[in-house]
C-alpha cells in the first residue's frame, strides 16, 4: 500500500487533529495545500462532491471526514486507539461531542481582533469577501441548533473544567497513552489558542499542559506535493478490494452527504457497506476509478 497523501490548509482545525495524530505516530505522508473554500478542481475529481477538509487519500482510496482518517492512521501505525473502532462508548459520546458542538463553540468563541487581523494578512479583500460569504452560507444550512457567543463560552469553558479534572488524574484524558479523544479534544483548543490567541485556556493548567505535550508532536515527517501529483497517484494505482455485508443498494447509484453542515452531496455507485463506512466507487477522466470511503456516522445515504 503506498503513502498517505492529505489535502488540507494550514488555518483548518479538523487538518490539524491529523496533522499532530501523524506528528504523533510518526507515519510519514504526503501534504497537498488545497485552497480554504471551494473550488478546489484538483480535489473534486477525488473525493466527488464531498467538500469538507481534511481529505486522506492512499492510492486509488479516499477518505473523506475524520472519522474514516483516523482509521487509516490507526491501522497504519498499529494504534487502535487513535480510531473510534478502537475504544469504548464513553470515549466515542466524548469524541462526538468534542467533534460538533464542542468544535463549533470554540470556532465561536474564537471570533476576535487579533484572528481578524491575520485573516486580513492571509487573504486578499476579495478572497476574504468569498470566504465570510463561504462560512456564512455553511452557517445557514447547517442543521446544528444555534449558539450564542455567550452559550459558546460557557460551553467552552465547561469543557476545559471537565478536561481540567480528568487531567489532574493522568496525562491524557481517557488513557496512559493518547487515544482519539485527545486529538479530538485538541483542535478546536488549537484554534482558538494558537490561531485566535484568545486566552480562555490558561485559567486552566493543565489543560495547558496537555495542549504542549500535544503540541511537541509536531506534524510528522511530510513531503509537499501537488494536486497533480496526487491526481496521478490515484490514477496509477488501483483501489483496494473491498470487504462488507450484504446490503440491497451494493452495485446501485446512490448519494451521500453529511447530516450537520456543508451538506454537499457525493453522487457514485456503492461498492461495500462495512459496520463504519460505505464506500462508493467514482469515475472520471482525472483519476479513472477512486473508491472514496464515507463513515456512516454523520452521513446519510439515498438511493440516487
Ligand atoms: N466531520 C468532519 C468535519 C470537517 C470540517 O468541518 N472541516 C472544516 C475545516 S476544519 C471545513 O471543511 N470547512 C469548510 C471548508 O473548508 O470548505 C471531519 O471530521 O472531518
Amino acid at each position: 500500500m503506498s503513502e498517505l497523501v492529505l489535502h488540507h490548509y494550514p488555518l483548518s482545525p479538523f487538518s490539524e487533529k491529523i496533522r499532530a495524530m501523524l506528528g504523533y505516530t510518526g507515519l510519514q505522508w504526503c501534504s497537498v495545500i488545497t485552497s480554504e473554500m471551494p473550488p478546489r478542481p484538483l480535489l473534486a475529481p477525488l473525493a466527488g462532491g464531498y467538500r469538507k477538509i481534511p481529505v486522506a487519500q492512499i492510492g486509488a482510496d479516499v477518505f473523506c471526514d475524520t472519522r474514516t482518517i483516523t482509521q487509516q492512521i490507526a491501522m497504519l501505525s498499529g494504534r487502535p486507539l487513535l480510531s473510534l473502532e478502537g475504544v469504548d462508548d464513553e470515549i466515542r459520546a466524548f469524541v462526538k461531542e468534542a467533534d460538533l458542538t464542542l468544535f463549533l463553540a470554540c470556532i465561536l468563541s474564537s471570533t476576535s481582533l487579533k484572528l481578524n487581523i491575520k485573516l486580513f494578512r492571509s487573504f486578499s479583500l476579495l478572497s476574504l469577501f468569498r470566504f465570510f460569504r463561504d462560512r456564512i452560507q455553511i452557517g445557514r444550512t447547517s442543521s446544528v441548533p444555534r449558539m450564542g457567543l455567550g452559550e459558546a463560552r460557557r460551553r467552552v469553558r465547561e469543557h476545559l473544567a471537565d478536561m481540567e479534572a480528568r487531567l489532574a488524574r493522568r496525562q491524557w484524558l481517557f488513557a496512559d497513552e493518547p487515544c482519539i479523544a485527545d486529538f479530538s479534544a485538541y483542535h478546536g483548543l488549537w484554534f482558538l489558542t494558537d490561531v485566535a490567541e484568545s486566552s480562555l485556556v490558561k485559567d486552566y493548567p493543565a489543560v495547558e499542559q496537555w495542549m504542549q505535550r500535544i503540541r511537541a508532536f509536531g506534524h510528522g515527517v511530510s513531503v509537499e506535493i501537488t494536486g497533480e501529483a496526487a491526481l496521478s497517484m490515484a490514477r496509477q494505482a488501483e483501489p483496494e478490494t473491498l470487504e462488507g455485508k450484504e446490503d440491497p443498494l451494493l452495485g446501485r447509484e446512490v448519494i451521500v452527504a453529511p447530516d450537520d453542515y456543508a451538506q454537499v452531496p457525493t453522487r457514485g455507485i456503492l461498492v461495500a457497506v462495512t459496520e463504519s463506512e460505505w464506500v462508493l466507487a467514482i469515475n472520471n477522466l482525472a483519476v479513472e476509478t477512486v473508491h472514496v470511503h464515507f463513515p456512516r456516522q454523520g452521513f446519510q445515504l439515498e438511493s440516487a
